[in-house]
């Protein structure tokens, strides 16, 4: 707990770039800012940062990918590096926040921690309501809590690490019972120092339902056999 808040210190004061932050930028209707990305977003390589100086792996997100269902909200967060989860024990694991403005309101909510982190410092239209919490694995391997703006826990959800990715998918009773539809952003680092935010943020995007492929194969089906009479 102590690591999280240091982190969320360190990204909160923007300590990793010059303090000639540029506040507010250009605002949509309803205050919501204009130029989210449609998941997945993509992120560049290379711009992972030492904030606190400590020794690499610089964690380095490559893509950012979040869909729903009816039922749930599935995200993939990928790396340009190798990762290890908290539980590991070692100080290079992978810890942070993805966070989500579930009404799309950046009037409501808290600010998102990626806007400390990530140039151009631009408030970029998220109002935070929930936050999955990556540093909450060290105690509870394969499991992450997701907690409210207040940090209030909602509920703990079984996530699948791999060499460079992890991935899960929250039950929207744990947002709010919200649609599905949200902003996303996210700041992550190892746990000696954030290293690498989201660019931008993204909007979610659905997931095909199962019943909308399987009506496109029986009209593709149709069309075949039409062509065949
Ligand atoms: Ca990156
Ligand atoms: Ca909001
Ligand atoms: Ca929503």
């Amino acid at each position: 707990m102590i690591l999280r808040q240091l982190f969320i210190c360190i990204v909160a004061l923007g300590l990793c770039y010059p303090v000639t932050a540029q506040w507010g930028a250009e605002r949509g209707p309803n205050g919501v800012a204009e130029g989210t990305v449609l998941s997945p977003v993509m992120d560049p390589e290379g711009d992972a940062m030492a904030v606190l100086g400590a020794a690499p792996p610089l964690l380095d997100i490559d893509t950012l990918d979040v869909r729903y269902s009816a039922t749930d909200l599935n995200f993939s967060m990928t790396f340009f590096n190798s990762i290890l989860p908290p539980s590991s024990g070692s100080l290079d694991a992978l810890v942070g926040v993805i966070e989500f403005d579930v009404d799309q309101d950046m009037l409501t909510g808290i600010p998102s921690l990626q806007n400390a982190f990530s140039p151009p410092f631009a408030m970029l239209g998220s109002g935070i309501e929930y936050v999955i919490d990556l540093f909450s694995e060290v105690a509870q391997p394969g499991f992450v809590n997701i907690t409210d703006m207040n940090g209030l826990l909602q509920g703990t959800i079984p996530v699948t690490y791999t060499d460079n990715s992890i991935s899960g998918a929250i039950p929207l009773s744990l947002l709010g019972n919200d649609d599905g539809l949200v902003d996303f952003a996210g700041v992550i680092g190892t746990v000696t120092q954030p290293t690498d935010a989201m660019e931008v943020v993204g909007t979610s995007i659905a997931v095909p339902e199962p019943g909308s492929f399987a009506m496109l194969l029986i009209l593709l089906c149709g069309v075949v056999n039409l062509r065949r009479k």
